[in-house]
């Protein structure tokens, strides 16, 4: 029922390995979390000593799809541990991104490790130097996805989800569910058939989409409406939309990380508008950058040619090291030089 995957390669790194290291990109979603506890608790099943590792801190909202036995080491609040799971490891695992830049402080660790590196990811063009074997598809709604059919090929699972523990398959459904945005973006025949596995194996549908969708503060709620009513910008000519969110903004509603997530998508319920832009000021002084658009506009292409970034035709993201009172200029520029007109 699902894509078929060649996973000897992959089943004997596993074999070989004795102390790994499970890693997902920076500013983690629920894709990247969901996928990095599931590969661990699957590893761990099968004998090996796991470190799950994120480079920065994940939304509080996700925080309970990690395991109590096996808690995430995040490099940018525990750097020292975090170096250290690296070093000791024998095997890498990284998922969801397609180069280890996505890791940002712990790339050049990753790197220099002369660990056996495996990449499961669903993006465009993967960094292949590095890994001793990459398994990607863009046939997939999420590297969870991918990741369930893997498993599901493996000789010990043999296609019984039944046989993976059960916060192995809530982490599955999570980075699934997230990434499609709860069924509405990349879904593929494959992404129900692996739901609907996953339910049938004990999955509580309603509850994960409670934990992960419904806990906002009632500042977030607010500050959604704020952006809409005074934030919200459209460029009628290009079909776009456009909010910039400001480090003053965020603090005066009181802002936690996650909390401007899926923010990106609410303008593409406007009918003339194709593409969706949302900047964040950051901490540390540049500007996230989220794109998001309708079947028939890329903007992989333009965050890959204005934003310092990349992803899917229809998700992605990038950065921008300018000051935040210059960046509705800046898009508007990159709008009229990457459409041409
Ligand atoms: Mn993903």
């Amino acid at each position: 029922m699902g894509p078929d995957i060649d996973v000897s390669t992959l089943n004997r790194i596993i074999s070989a390995a004795k102390k790994a290291v499970v890693v997902s990109h920076h500013s983690p979603d629920g894709d990247a979390v969901g996928s990095i506890v599931a590969c661990g608790l699957y590893l761990a099943g099968r004998g090996v000593d796991v470190k799950l590792l994120l480079p920065g801190a994940m939304p509080c909202n996700l925080t309970f799809v990690a395991p109590e036995a096996h808690p995430i080491l995040i490099h940018e609040e525990n750097p020292d541990a975090a170096l250290a799971a690296i070093a000791a490891a024998d095997t890498v695992f990284c998922l969801d991104f397609s180069g280890l830049s996505r890791t940002e402080g712990l790339e050049q660790p990753l790197r220099e490790s002369r660990a056996v590196k495996v990449l499961v990811d669903h993006h465009a063009s993967q960094e292949k130097e590095p890994f001793a074997e990459v398994i990607a598809s863009r046939e997939v709604s999420s590297a969870c996805e991918l990741l369930f059919w893997i498993l599901m090929q493996m000789p010990d699972v043999a296609g019984d989800p039944a046989r993976l523990p059960q916060r192995c398959l809530d982490a599955l459904y999570v980075g699934m569910m997230t990434d499609t945005n709860n069924f509405s973006n990349s879904v593929f025949p494959t992404t129900f058939a692996m739901a609907s596995a996953l339910i049938a194996a004990g999955v509580d549908k309603t509850a994960l989409q409670q934990r992960v969708f419904n806990v906002f503060s009632e500042q977030r709620m607010r500050l959604m409406g704020y952006l809409l009513k005074d934030k919200m910008q459209l460029v009628p000519q290009y079909g776009a939309a456009y909010m910039i969110l400001t480090e003053a903004e965020k603090q005066a509603y009181n802002y936690v990380p996650g909390d401007s997530e899926g923010f990106v998508n609410l303008p593409l319920s406007i009918g003339e508008v194709r593409l969706s832009a949302l900047f964040t000021e950051t901490p540390e002084g540049y500007i996230r950058v989220s794109l998001r658009s309708k079947i028939g506009t890329d903007v992989n292409a333009l965050a890959r040619g204005f934003f310092n970034g990349g992803g899917h035709i229809n998700a992605a993201g990038g950065r921008l090291y300018i000051p935040v009172d210059e960046v509705a200029a800046y898009f508007l520029d990159s709008l009229q030089k990457h459409f041409g007109r």
